[in-house]
């Protein structure tokens, strides 16, 4: 027998990037464990991946390439080989390309794994080489990065972990409980020290309910509060004006602004008492270091960036920059991608990602889309609209190929599916969103049945269009090494060979570092840019057009609420579905009354974009006037065969920039027939 320890670390979209060793004996995943010895992951991973060897050797897993015999949809596939499908796929590109139509091909993808080769770069230059269209990939992250650029600049946000040192934790549209659950030790650990911790959430979220102070806000009401709070702050003399001065631009603006929202102005925007403002604003200036901190919620709505800008100027303003455990601790990616080789890549046509169910149904999209080729995405489950989109994927005219460990409800709509390696299988880097430790990932088994890495299929596909770019053709260690050797000073003294002994690296960041405002490497320490702040509701939110609230007045929000989820990942896997066993709507009791709806009824949700007739969970986790749905079920685990997204928003800002406004979402909801 012999036993093996292989160290690696999680590729989900997490910001927690844990890294963990695999115990193989005889060639099989026998075990899984978080690294001890991991300043973040402290030895555990979470309720979705303690199960990862299951996912690797579940019995549903793709482990032959595929080619659709049935309708699309139907699921009904036959096995073929590699030859057969390279083949065909190749061939397929190579008529289009012959023909001057390279940009009717459509490389679409998203963070399914965020290691660094598996996630891009190789399959990346494949689709560069040919000149197919792609997508800005901005579901996620994007929209705030922007607005807190607009406020630092570059966007670097302060480490997580100095949150220890904080004596007021916000944690601002974040449910770190659940999305982010190796923070939380370091929030607790501020709070032994005597911090208080607030969230700031429309929503009373698993993390609400452990927090001190709970602010449940009008949802996306945020830039009033933060006008109101700057306004208190202002009136009563909170404000460091030596900092203010040297550190920033644009107060006179933001002041000007802020003037009209009183706290008892602000009440009704934002739903949250006049006192409460009051005692939030003098709290957040008297009791530093305010370490504030947000990821993505509050960016899903048209507002979304200037939501976030206003959250990155309060930071401003409190001056909380000036102290470790202070500041704005948001996605730290920028970190890790600045450290890295990034690749110089060519100019293609790009749409928006959330827009993929227009662009597939739209005959004025010259060249139409004629071959969609999916990896590391489900986009039948996780993009808005998905009626649309799978309308698209319906399409007979259109052929798609995806890469994929699963048959998820996207793979369903393939002409050709190919099978991929997991985390387990396959070399990658791993640099994290949440924590400045870069890891590497060592394959630790074979991989299973016929699967091949992404670098390994975009190889081969390479090859069998005869393009001979040596670029084309490296290994996965020489990809990993060329990204380590960019020489940017964060990468000192991390080498693979360290990373291959040791399994990851802290960034050379020395600890207490304060971006923006001491001399680090690419970081401005220019003035925060203040400016004028305006609160402007989104189109379909319940302030926002009159005509669409009369008929639908309540707002739909779908966030990550599950434990044992992880976007769309596990969402068909009976042993991570909640005991319910269906997605539940969730209604506030003064909602449910008016329609004379009780716990447990069948609820139909509906709006001009889809509809779906669910049992009710009347709760106090909304409030009145909102409504709740979980993300990330399958569309084979929910009643219609239609998950959240069917009544989403996927509306993007007019620079075709950033996320879609998944969360500014008007349904109504009536009793279904038959209750
Ligand atoms: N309603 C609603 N919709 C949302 C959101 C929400 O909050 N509410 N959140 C949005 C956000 S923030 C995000 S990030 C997106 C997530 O959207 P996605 O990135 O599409 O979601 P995932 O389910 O994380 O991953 C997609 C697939 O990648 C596959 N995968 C993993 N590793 C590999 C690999 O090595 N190779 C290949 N080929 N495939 C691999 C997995 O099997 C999985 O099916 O969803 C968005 N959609
Ligand atoms: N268990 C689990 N963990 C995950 C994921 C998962 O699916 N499951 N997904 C991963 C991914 S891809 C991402 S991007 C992160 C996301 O991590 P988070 O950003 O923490 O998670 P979300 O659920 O998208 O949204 C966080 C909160 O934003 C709130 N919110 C929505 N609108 C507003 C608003 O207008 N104002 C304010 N103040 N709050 C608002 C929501 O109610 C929600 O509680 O989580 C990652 N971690
Ligand atoms: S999903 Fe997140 S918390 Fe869970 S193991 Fe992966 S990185 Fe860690
Ligand atoms: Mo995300």
């Amino acid at each position: 027998m012999t036993e093996l320890t292989v160290l690696g670390a999680c590729h989900h979209d997490c910001p927690d990037t844990c890294a963990w060793e695999v115990t193989v004996v005889d060639g099989v995943a026998t075990g899984l464990r978080g690294s001890a010895g991991h300043p973040f992951t402290r030895g555990t991973l979470c309720p979705k991946v303690n199960r990862f060897i299951d996912r690797v050797y579940h019995p549903e897993r793709l482990l032959t390439p595929l080619r659709r015999v049935g309708p699309k949809g139907s699921g009904e596939f036959e096995p073929i080989t590699w030859d057969e499908a390279i083949g065909e796929i190749a061939t397929r590109m190579r008529t289009l390309i012959d023909a001057g139509r390279a940009e009717s091909i459509l490389q679409f993808e998203f963070a399914g794994t965020q290691g660094e080769i598996q996630m891009g770069v190789m399959i990346d230059r494949l689709f560069d080489a040919i000149g197919a269209s792609d997508i800005k990939r901005e579901l996620c992250g994007v929209t705030a990065s922007r607005g807190a650029a607009e406020v630092l600049g570059v966007p670097f946000g302060v480490e997580p972990e100095s949150l220890r040192h904080a004596r007021t934790v916000v944690l601002w549209g974040t449910n770190t409980r659940i999305t982010n659950r190796h923070l939380w030790p370091f929030i607790e650990q501020a709070r032994a020290d005597g911090a208080l911790v607030i969230v700031i959430d429309p929503i009373r979220t698993d993390t609400a309910r452990e927090a001190d102070v709970f602010v449940q806000l009008r949802p996306g009401s945020d830039v009033a509060l933060v006008l109101a709070l700057v306004h208190v702050l202002d009136r009563e003399g909170l404000i460091d004006q030596p900092w203010l001065i040297d550190h920033t631009t644009g107060w006179d603006a933001l002041r000007a602004s802020a003037a009209q929202w009183t706290p008892a102005h602000a009440a009704k925007a934002t739903g949250i008492d006049a006192e409460r403002i009051e005692w939030l604003a003098h709290r957040l200036a008297t009791e530093q270091p305010t370490g504030i901190r947000a990821l993505i919620g509050a960016e899903h709505r048209e507002n979304g960036q200037e939501i976030l800008r206003s959250v990155a100027m309060l930071s401003a303003v409190l001056g909380s920059w000036r102290e470790v455990g202070g500041g704005f601790a948001r996605s730290v990616g920028i970190w890790h991608e600045s450290a890295l080789t990034s690749q110089v890549r060519p100019e293609r046509r790009t749409f928006n990602m959330a827009r993929l169910g227009e662009v597939l149904n739209d005959s004025n999209v010259d060249p139409g889309i004629e071959m969609l080729f999916v990896h590391n995405c489900n986009p039948a489950n996780i993009l808005p609209d998905q009626n649309l989109v799978v309308a698209g994927l319906e399409r007979d005219d259109l052929f798609t190929v995806v890469i994929e460990q699963f048959m998820t409800d996207t793979a369903r709509y393939a002409d050709i599916v190919l099978p991929a390696t997991t985390q387990i299988e396959h070399l990658d880097l791993s640099p994290a969103w949440g924590h400045f430790y870069l890891a590497l990932n060592q394959p630790a088994i074979e991989p299973r049945g016929a699967a091949l890495p992404n670098t390994e299929i975009a190889r081969r596909l390479a090859a069998a269009l005869e393009l001979d770019d040596p670029r084309l053709h490296e290994s996965d260690e020489e990809l990993v090494r060329d990204l380590l050797d960019s020489g940017h000073p964060f990468l000192d003294g991390i080498t693979y060979e360290r990373l291959a002994a040791e399994g990851w690296a802290r960034l050379a960041v020395p600890e207490g570092a304060r971006p923006h405002i001491d001399p680090l490497p690419g970081i401005p320490t220019d003035p925060m840019r203040l400016g004028a702040l305006e609160h402007r509701p989104g189109r379909e939110t319940t302030d926002g057009d009159s005509q669409l609230v009369q008929r639908f007045p309540l707002a739909l929000m779908s966030r990550k609420q599950h434990p044992k989820f992880l976007n769309a990942n596990y969402g068909g896997f009976t042993a991570h579905l909640p005991s319910s066993g269906q997605p539940l709507l969730q209604i506030h009791r003064d909602d449910a009354v008016a329609r004379d709806i009780a716990e447990g009824d069948r609820a139909r949700v509906f709006n001009d974009r889809g509809s779906l007739t669910l049992t009710v969970e009347i709760s106090d986790v909304v409030q009145p006037g909102l409504v709740a749905m979980p993300f990330g079920w399958w569309h084979r685990s929910t009643p219609e065969g239609r998950a959240v997204n069917a009544l989403t928003n996927a509306t993007v800002a007019a620079d075709d920039r950033g996320s879609a406004y998944f969360h500014d979402t008007l349904v109504q909801v009536e009793k279904a027939v038959g209750n």
